[in-house]
Protein backbone atom coordinates (compact mmCIF):
# COMPACT_ATOMS: atom_id res chain seq x y z
CA UNK A 1 0.00 0.00 0.00
CA UNK A 2 1.44 3.77 -0.87
CA UNK A 3 0.91 6.61 1.71
CA UNK A 4 -2.30 7.79 -0.48
CA UNK A 5 -4.26 4.41 0.29
CA UNK A 6 -6.83 6.10 2.27
CA UNK A 7 -7.16 9.39 0.10
CA UNK A 8 -10.30 9.21 -1.95
CA UNK A 9 -9.24 9.24 -5.90
CA UNK A 10 -11.14 12.00 -7.73
CA UNK A 11 -13.79 9.69 -8.93
CA UNK A 12 -14.68 8.47 -5.54
CA UNK A 13 -14.64 12.38 -4.21
CA UNK A 14 -16.43 13.03 -7.07
CA UNK A 15 -19.28 10.51 -5.81
CA UNK A 16 -19.42 11.86 -2.11
CA UNK A 17 -19.88 15.53 -3.84
CA UNK A 18 -22.76 13.89 -5.72
CA UNK A 19 -24.43 12.46 -3.47
CA UNK A 20 -24.24 15.07 -0.98
CA UNK A 21 -25.62 17.45 -4.04
CA UNK A 22 -28.17 14.95 -4.37
CA UNK A 23 -29.32 15.68 -0.27
CA UNK A 24 -28.82 19.33 -0.33
CA UNK A 25 -30.74 20.12 -3.40
CA UNK A 26 -33.62 17.33 -3.08
CA UNK A 27 -33.21 16.44 -6.64
CA UNK A 28 -31.76 12.78 -7.14
CA UNK A 29 -30.43 12.85 -10.30
CA UNK A 30 -29.86 15.57 -12.58
CA UNK A 31 -30.12 15.24 -16.33
CA UNK A 32 -27.97 18.20 -18.11
CA UNK A 33 -24.74 20.34 -16.41
CA UNK A 34 -24.14 23.60 -17.50
CA UNK A 35 -21.18 25.76 -16.53
CA UNK A 36 -21.20 29.75 -16.96
CA UNK A 37 -18.05 31.20 -17.84
CA UNK A 38 -17.18 35.51 -18.24
CA UNK A 39 -20.03 37.34 -18.98
CA UNK A 40 -22.81 34.30 -19.05
CA UNK A 41 -24.01 34.50 -15.53
CA UNK A 42 -26.76 37.03 -16.61
CA UNK A 43 -28.06 34.59 -19.17
CA UNK A 44 -28.92 31.63 -15.92
CA UNK A 45 -32.76 33.17 -15.21
CA UNK A 46 -33.75 32.26 -18.69
CA UNK A 47 -32.86 28.68 -18.06
CA UNK A 48 -35.85 27.53 -15.59
CA UNK A 49 -37.15 28.19 -12.14
CA UNK A 50 -33.95 27.32 -9.53
CA UNK A 51 -35.15 24.96 -6.76
CA UNK A 52 -32.04 25.32 -5.01
CA UNK A 53 -28.68 27.15 -4.83
CA UNK A 54 -26.13 26.11 -2.92
CA UNK A 55 -22.41 27.39 -2.43
CA UNK A 56 -19.59 24.82 -3.83
CA UNK A 57 -18.00 24.48 -0.62
CA UNK A 58 -21.28 22.67 0.86
CA UNK A 59 -19.69 20.14 -1.17
CA UNK A 60 -16.56 17.67 -0.88
CA UNK A 61 -14.07 18.11 -3.29
CA UNK A 62 -14.73 22.19 -3.80
CA UNK A 63 -12.44 25.18 -2.64
CA UNK A 64 -13.80 28.51 -2.75
CA UNK A 65 -13.85 30.96 -5.93
CA UNK A 66 -13.13 34.75 -6.49
CA UNK A 67 -12.92 36.49 -9.84
CA UNK A 68 -15.11 39.49 -10.58
CA UNK A 69 -18.83 38.48 -11.88
CA UNK A 70 -18.29 34.45 -10.92
CA UNK A 71 -19.91 33.63 -7.34
CA UNK A 72 -18.61 29.94 -6.20
CA UNK A 73 -22.41 28.93 -6.37
CA UNK A 74 -24.38 25.77 -7.85
CA UNK A 75 -27.87 26.25 -8.85
CA UNK A 76 -30.24 23.43 -9.74
CA UNK A 77 -32.91 24.64 -11.94
CA UNK A 78 -36.12 23.05 -13.26
CA UNK A 79 -36.68 23.44 -16.35
CA UNK A 80 -40.24 22.41 -17.90
CA UNK A 81 -40.60 20.68 -21.13
CA UNK A 82 -43.30 18.76 -23.41
CA UNK A 83 -41.68 15.86 -22.78
CA UNK A 84 -41.47 16.46 -18.89
CA UNK A 85 -39.31 18.59 -16.80
CA UNK A 86 -35.58 18.14 -16.31
CA UNK A 87 -33.23 18.59 -13.61
CA UNK A 88 -30.28 21.52 -14.42
CA UNK A 89 -27.48 21.42 -12.50
CA UNK A 90 -25.70 25.01 -13.62
CA UNK A 91 -21.92 26.18 -11.99
CA UNK A 92 -22.64 29.77 -11.78
CA UNK A 93 -18.36 29.67 -11.64
CA UNK A 94 -15.45 27.28 -12.46
CA UNK A 95 -12.17 26.71 -11.53
CA UNK A 96 -9.57 28.09 -13.35
CA UNK A 97 -6.40 26.47 -14.37
CA UNK A 98 -4.43 29.56 -13.30
CA UNK A 99 -5.85 29.20 -9.56
CA UNK A 100 -2.83 27.09 -8.91
CA UNK A 101 -5.13 24.73 -7.08
CA UNK A 102 -4.16 21.83 -9.49
CA UNK A 103 -5.92 20.26 -12.84
CA UNK A 104 -8.24 17.76 -10.61
CA UNK A 105 -9.95 20.79 -8.50
CA UNK A 106 -10.35 22.42 -12.31
CA UNK A 107 -12.55 19.37 -13.31
CA UNK A 108 -13.75 17.89 -10.47
CA UNK A 109 -17.43 20.02 -10.81
CA UNK A 110 -17.50 17.82 -13.99
CA UNK A 111 -16.36 14.51 -12.36
CA UNK A 112 -19.36 15.72 -9.73
CA UNK A 113 -21.76 16.46 -12.88
CA UNK A 114 -21.27 12.93 -14.04
CA UNK A 115 -21.46 11.24 -10.97
CA UNK A 116 -25.03 13.00 -10.72
CA UNK A 117 -26.63 11.71 -13.31
CA UNK A 118 -25.44 14.54 -16.33
CA UNK A 119 -25.39 12.55 -19.55
CA UNK A 120 -24.51 16.16 -21.21
CA UNK A 121 -22.73 18.82 -20.35
CA UNK A 122 -22.44 22.89 -21.63
CA UNK A 123 -19.45 24.09 -20.84
CA UNK A 124 -19.73 28.23 -21.93
CA UNK A 125 -16.67 30.27 -21.75
CA UNK A 126 -16.20 34.47 -22.29
CA UNK A 127 -12.97 34.54 -24.73
CA UNK A 128 -10.85 36.83 -26.99
CA UNK A 129 -12.06 36.27 -30.83
CA UNK A 130 -9.57 36.48 -33.83
CA UNK A 131 -11.49 35.49 -36.77
CA UNK A 132 -12.19 39.12 -39.33
CA UNK A 133 -16.23 40.01 -38.64
CA UNK A 134 -16.44 38.82 -35.11
CA UNK A 135 -17.86 41.51 -32.27
CA UNK A 136 -18.02 41.45 -29.15
CA UNK A 137 -21.43 39.90 -27.43
CA UNK A 138 -20.75 37.36 -30.62
CA UNK A 139 -21.52 33.68 -29.51
CA UNK A 140 -19.30 31.10 -31.13
CA UNK A 141 -20.05 27.29 -31.24
CA UNK A 142 -16.82 25.60 -29.88
CA UNK A 143 -15.61 23.09 -33.27
CA UNK A 144 -12.49 21.39 -31.68
CA UNK A 145 -9.86 23.40 -29.10
CA UNK A 146 -5.81 23.27 -28.91
CA UNK A 147 -4.99 22.85 -25.37
CA UNK A 148 -1.68 24.43 -24.65
CA UNK A 149 -1.75 24.38 -20.69
CA UNK A 150 0.56 21.51 -21.37
CA UNK A 151 -1.93 19.67 -18.81
CA UNK A 152 -4.23 16.70 -19.15
CA UNK A 153 -6.94 16.16 -16.01
CA UNK A 154 -6.23 12.09 -16.77
CA UNK A 155 -3.51 10.46 -15.09
CA UNK A 156 -1.96 7.21 -16.31
CA UNK A 157 -1.88 5.32 -19.27
CA UNK A 158 -5.47 6.47 -20.08
CA UNK A 159 -5.61 6.93 -24.06
CA UNK A 160 -9.01 8.77 -24.26
CA UNK A 161 -10.16 9.83 -27.57
CA UNK A 162 -10.55 12.95 -28.71
CA UNK A 163 -12.48 12.97 -31.93
CA UNK A 164 -15.72 14.97 -32.27
CA UNK A 165 -14.78 16.07 -28.67
CA UNK A 166 -18.18 18.55 -29.02
CA UNK A 167 -20.61 17.26 -30.07
CA UNK A 168 -21.74 17.64 -33.82
CA UNK A 169 -25.46 16.86 -32.97
CA UNK A 170 -25.58 19.29 -30.49
CA UNK A 171 -23.61 21.95 -32.68
CA UNK A 172 -26.28 20.84 -35.08
CA UNK A 173 -28.92 21.77 -33.00
CA UNK A 174 -27.75 24.97 -31.98
CA UNK A 175 -27.62 26.13 -35.43
CA UNK A 176 -31.46 24.97 -35.98
CA UNK A 177 -32.34 27.03 -32.88
CA UNK A 178 -30.00 30.31 -34.70
CA UNK A 179 -28.49 29.26 -38.03
CA UNK A 180 -26.25 32.42 -37.77
CA UNK A 181 -24.04 31.06 -35.33
CA UNK A 182 -20.16 30.41 -36.62
CA UNK A 183 -18.05 28.25 -35.02
CA UNK A 184 -14.61 27.86 -34.25
CA UNK A 185 -11.18 26.12 -32.40
CA UNK A 186 -10.90 27.70 -29.48
CA UNK A 187 -7.28 27.79 -27.56
CA UNK A 188 -6.50 27.61 -24.13
CA UNK A 189 -3.54 29.57 -23.13
CA UNK A 190 -2.68 28.98 -19.22
CA UNK A 191 -2.83 32.60 -17.82
CA UNK A 192 -3.74 34.50 -15.80
CA UNK A 193 -2.27 37.52 -18.04
CA UNK A 194 -3.90 37.08 -21.67
CA UNK A 195 -1.98 36.68 -24.76
CA UNK A 196 0.39 39.01 -26.68
CA UNK A 197 -0.64 40.09 -29.91
CA UNK A 198 2.43 37.47 -31.44
CA UNK A 199 0.86 34.63 -29.11
CA UNK A 200 -3.05 35.92 -31.03
CA UNK A 201 -1.02 35.42 -34.44
CA UNK A 202 0.66 31.92 -33.25
CA UNK A 203 -2.79 30.73 -32.27
CA UNK A 204 -4.49 31.76 -35.37
CA UNK A 205 -1.38 30.04 -37.68
CA UNK A 206 -1.91 26.99 -35.53
CA UNK A 207 -5.56 27.01 -36.57
CA UNK A 208 -7.14 28.33 -33.31
CA UNK A 209 -10.13 31.23 -33.78
CA UNK A 210 -10.71 32.08 -30.21
CA UNK A 211 -8.73 32.39 -26.92
CA UNK A 212 -9.50 31.77 -23.53
CA UNK A 213 -8.19 29.94 -20.15
CA UNK A 214 -10.79 27.37 -19.20
CA UNK A 215 -12.86 24.63 -21.09
CA UNK A 216 -10.34 22.18 -22.38
CA UNK A 217 -9.36 20.29 -19.46
CA UNK A 218 -13.20 20.38 -18.38
CA UNK A 219 -14.22 18.83 -21.89
CA UNK A 220 -11.42 16.16 -21.97
CA UNK A 221 -12.58 15.16 -18.19
CA UNK A 222 -16.27 15.42 -19.90
CA UNK A 223 -15.32 13.11 -22.65
CA UNK A 224 -13.25 11.01 -20.00
CA UNK A 225 -16.86 10.32 -18.11
CA UNK A 226 -18.78 9.69 -21.26
CA UNK A 227 -21.06 13.04 -21.39
CA UNK A 228 -22.05 14.75 -24.53
CA UNK A 229 -20.70 17.85 -25.13
CA UNK A 230 -21.50 21.29 -25.92
CA UNK A 231 -18.97 24.31 -26.23
CA UNK A 232 -20.63 27.59 -26.51
CA UNK A 233 -17.84 30.57 -26.37
CA UNK A 234 -19.17 34.51 -26.30
CA UNK A 235 -16.19 36.69 -27.76
CA UNK A 236 -16.27 39.21 -25.17
CA UNK A 237 -13.15 40.78 -26.68
CA UNK A 238 -11.36 41.11 -29.87
CA UNK A 239 -8.38 39.16 -28.62
CA UNK A 240 -4.82 41.45 -28.10
CA UNK A 241 -3.57 43.50 -30.49
CA UNK A 242 -6.69 42.89 -33.13
CA UNK A 243 -8.85 46.65 -31.97
CA UNK A 244 -6.15 48.64 -31.20
CA UNK A 245 -7.01 48.86 -27.79
CA UNK A 246 -5.75 47.14 -24.75
CA UNK A 247 -7.79 44.22 -22.63
CA UNK A 248 -9.71 44.63 -19.78
CA UNK A 249 -12.13 42.71 -17.84
CA UNK A 250 -14.68 45.44 -18.10
CA UNK A 251 -15.56 45.03 -20.80
CA UNK A 252 -15.94 41.36 -20.73
CA UNK A 253 -18.79 42.22 -17.78
CA UNK A 254 -20.47 44.97 -20.14
CA UNK A 255 -20.42 42.24 -23.78
CA UNK A 256 -21.98 39.57 -21.02
CA UNK A 257 -24.79 41.83 -20.13
CA UNK A 258 -25.32 42.84 -23.51
CA UNK A 259 -25.54 39.48 -24.91
CA UNK A 260 -27.68 37.93 -21.96
CA UNK A 261 -30.88 38.00 -23.36
CA UNK A 262 -29.97 35.90 -26.39
CA UNK A 263 -27.23 34.02 -24.99
CA UNK A 264 -30.00 32.78 -22.22
CA UNK A 265 -32.77 32.02 -25.52
CA UNK A 266 -30.27 30.02 -27.08
CA UNK A 267 -28.72 27.96 -23.81
CA UNK A 268 -32.47 27.44 -22.73
CA UNK A 269 -33.74 25.95 -26.35
CA UNK A 270 -30.72 23.79 -26.73
CA UNK A 271 -31.02 22.35 -23.44
CA UNK A 272 -34.73 21.28 -23.83
CA UNK A 273 -33.57 19.21 -26.85
CA UNK A 274 -30.13 17.62 -25.57
I1 LIG B 1 -13.26 37.02 -21.19
O1 LIG B 1 -8.68 37.61 -24.90
C1 LIG B 1 -11.50 36.59 -21.95
N1 LIG B 1 -10.78 35.60 -21.47
N2 LIG B 1 -6.63 34.07 -22.86
N3 LIG B 1 -7.66 35.86 -23.90
C2 LIG B 1 -7.66 34.89 -22.96
N4 LIG B 1 -8.65 34.73 -22.09
C3 LIG B 1 -9.69 35.56 -22.20
C4 LIG B 1 -9.76 36.57 -23.14
C5 LIG B 1 -8.69 36.74 -24.04
N5 LIG B 1 -10.92 37.22 -22.96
Amino acid sequence: MTHAADAPTPYELADSAASRLAELTGVERHDVALVLGSGWLPAVDALGEATAEIDTTDLPGFSAAAVAGHSGRIRSVRQSTLSGDRHLLVFLSRTHYYEGKGVAAVVHPIRTAAAAGCSAIVLTNGCGGLKEGWRPGQPVLISDHINLTGASPLVGANFVDLTDLYSPRLRGLCKEIDDTLDEGVYVQFPGPHYETPAEVRMAGIMGGHLVGMSTTLEAIAAREAGMEILGISLVTNLAAGLSGEPLNHEEVLEAGKAAASRMGGLLSQVVARV
